[in-house]
Parts: structure tokens; C-alpha cells; sequence
């Protein structure tokens, strides 16, 4: 049944761990809100080339489907049966981690959040998403001193799309595998950036999921972010209820951004390794990098410059990741430097 389902070829991990036998237990099961096994895999079935190939459709999905989510969420993440995720948001001084600003263009950290009670981006409804919308406005328009800002409604904007490194990140309708997960129904409806006015803050509403918290700094200061970051989660949290499970941390759509939810990454410009490919992904596997084009996700490497950030989101903490990201990027530089 899984065959026919998925591509043959398909290096989907949801292929791999969704058995036939499985596939019957789990095809008449639905959350509260209706979600089903089929509209969690149908980016997977939609798109063979898919890693994961599996959404979540709301808080519920990762008990009710567990027996499929769990297994892939062990593997993606090497996360071990029998323990819990734990978050310390302590933020540790560290140096620049490029002072003379000769390799790291820009330096961000993001979080996902999902507001405890809505479903989540790829089963929500429209009314929801805009009820949702509204609660979000209102907490963020109580954000204070250097974290106040504005909102800007995407179904204002005639063309969202931003080039890279402009003052103001700006999100465009999801990919072709958030498009079969069904995250961009009703777009741009519900959706919006804010910002602060120093533009050193960035909050997505309703994208992947419902809140996307980003820190910006233009040089390669991590600890400044992060600082940034968790004062304004800190602020949000006195206001908002996000949702939270004791073994996978903070539930997102995608399974691969549960636990810390945080993607902390440079912008580095990295000329011989790239050349040397073979070097840099040595390096990423040994310090726990993941690399990403220069517009995001699954987007190409423009004029050497690299999206770095940590690999590891479930079974670490925010702290950690940061010293391992600025441990790692020490160690690309060096290398940079040595070819
Ligand atoms: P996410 O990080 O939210 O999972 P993406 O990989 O799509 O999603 O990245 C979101 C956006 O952030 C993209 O437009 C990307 O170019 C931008 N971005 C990522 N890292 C940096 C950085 N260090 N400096 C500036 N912009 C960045
Ligand atoms: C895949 O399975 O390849 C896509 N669904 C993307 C997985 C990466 N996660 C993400 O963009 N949040």
C-alpha cells in the first residue's frame, strides 16, 4: 500500500517508517479538528523528492499519529527513546564570532511558535487564521523600548517578495511542499510581518507556522541576537500560550522543527570552501551544521554565500546550540583561511 503510495525512488523518511500494516491502523484516525493521515503525508506523496514528507495538522497529530511521527522523529533528530526535551534560554557571552567582519555578512535566529488551541498552518481554517492574527497583533503591539514596532499585512503588499539582506524579511507564498501540506490555502489572507523599528526584530505571522520570531544583527555578534530574542519571547510568553508537549518541546508543522524550534545561522561568505565542498560538508557533519542557500530553504548558494546554522533543534537547548554554532563557524573560518 506504502509503495503504491510513495515514489518508488522517494528518500522520504515517512515512506521509510509508514508500513502497509501501519498505513491500514492509522488511515481512519482523525485529531478534533479533522486531521487525517492523508493530508499529513500528502506533501510526501505530492513531492518524492521530500526528506520528511510529513505535517503536522495540529498539537493532537503527534499523539494520534504517533506511531508513524514518532520513529521519524527519533531518526531525523538521533533523539532516544525515554527522554524529554529540556529548554534553558540562558544567553552565554560569547565573542563575535567574525570581529572584523571579513567572512559573515548577517547573523539570525528564529524561532517557531504555535499558539496552544488553533490548529496549526496546514489544517487551520481562514477564521481561525485571522482570529489568530488578531490575538497575535495585540501582544505584539505591547512589545516595549527597542522591540516595538509595527504590523504590515502581506494582503496590503503587491509583491511581497524581498531581496535578501533588505531591511525588512519578508515571507511570499510557501514552496511546493508547503503548498501540498496545504499551508499557503487562503494566502496571503492572515498573514503579516512585524517589525521593529530598528528592524532588528522580525515576527512571521502565519507562515509555516503561526509565529516565526527572528533576531537580526548585520555583523556576527550570536549573543546580541539571542539576547534580542529572548527578551522579546520573554514578553510575548506574558501574553501568549504556546504550545509546548514534555518529550518533543515546542510543537511546529513540520516535524523537523520540534523541540527548540531555533534556527540560529550566519550569512557567511566562504569563497574557497566553496570550491572545496568536500571540506565544508566534513566540517558541517563534525560540528552539526546545516547548509542552506542564500534565499532560505532549499534555494541555491548565490556568489558564495552560505546559510550556516545548527543542525540539532530537538534534544539540546538554545544555549548549547548557540556555543556549538559559534564553535563551528570558528572552525570554518579557520579552514577558509587555511586553504
Ligand atoms: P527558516 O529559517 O524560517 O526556516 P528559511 O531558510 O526560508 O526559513 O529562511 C528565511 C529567510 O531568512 C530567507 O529569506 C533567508 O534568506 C533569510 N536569512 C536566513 N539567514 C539569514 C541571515 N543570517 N541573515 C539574513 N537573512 C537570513
Ligand atoms: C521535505 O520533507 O523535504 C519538506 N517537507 C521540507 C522538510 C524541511 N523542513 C522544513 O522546511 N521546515
Amino acid at each position: 500500500m506504502t509503495a503504491a503510495l510513495f515514489s518508488e525512488t522517494s528518500p522520504a523518511l515517512v515512506k521509510k517508517h509508514l508500513s502497509p500494516d501501519l498505513y491500514q491502523q492509522l488511515r481512519h484516525l482523525k485529531t478534533r479538528s479533522g486531521f487525517t493521515l492523508e493530508k499529513a503525508i500528502r506533501s510526501g506523496i505530492r513531492n518524492p523528492d521530500s526528506s520528511i514528507g510529513i505535517y503536522a495538522g495540529d498539537a493532537e497529530s503527534y499523539q494520534v499519529f504517533s506511531p508513524v511521527f514518532d520513529p521519524i522523529i527519533r531518526e531525523y533528530h538521533h533523539f532516544p527513546k525515554g527522554t524529554a526535551h529540556v529548554s534553558d534560554f540562558t544567553a552565554p557571552d560569547l565573542p563575535p564570532a567574525d570581529p572584523d567582519g571579513k567572512y559573515i555578512l548577517s547573523t539570525r535566529i528564529r524561532v517557531a511558535r504555535n499558539l496552544k488551541g488553533y490548529e496549526f498552518s496546514p489544517q487551520i481554517s481562514l477564521s481561525h487564521r485571522k482570529e489568530m492574527e488578531e490575538t497575535v497583533i495585540k501582544a505584539m503591539a505591547t512589545l516595549k523600548g527597542d522591540l516595538g514596532g509595527e504590523y504590515m499585512s502581506l494582503k496590503n503588499m503587491e509583491n511581497p517578495a524581498q531581496p535578501v539582506n533588505s531591511d525588512i524579511l519578508v515571507f511570499t507564498k510557501g514552496d511546493r511542499f508547503q503548498d501540498a501540506a496545504g499551508i499557503n490555502s487562503g494566502f496571503p489572507e492572515g498573514r503579516g510581518v512585524f517589525y521593529s523599528l530598528d528592524r532588528r526584530l522580525m515576527v512571521w505571522v502565519n507562515e509555516e507556522d503561526h509565529l516565526r520570531i527572528m533576531s537580526l544583527e548585520k555583523t556576527s555578534d550570536l549573543s546580541a541576537a539571542f539576547k534580542r530574542l529572548g527578551r522579546a519571547l520573554r514578553s510575548l510568553e506574558t501574553r501568549l500560550d504556546f504550545a509546548w508537549d514534555k518529550t518533543y518541546g515546542y510543537l511546529t508543522s513540520c516535524p523537523t522543527n520540534l523541540g527548540t524550534a531555533m534556527r540560529a545561522g550566519v550569512h557567511i561568505r566562504l569563497g574557497k570552501l566553496d570550491r572545496n565542498r568536500e571540506i565544508l560538508n566534513r566540517l558541517a557533519r563534525e560540528y552539526h551544521l546545516q547548509i542552506r542557500g542564500t534565499r532560505g530553504e532549499k534555494t541555491k548558494v548565490q556568489e558564495a554565500v552560505f546559510d550556516i546554522s545548527n543542525a540539532q533543534r530537538l534534544g539540546i537547548t538554545e544555549t548549547a546550540i548557540l556555543q556549538n554554532l559559534h564553535k563551528g563557524i570558528a572552525a570554518l573560518i579557520k579552514a577558509e583561511e587555511h586553504l
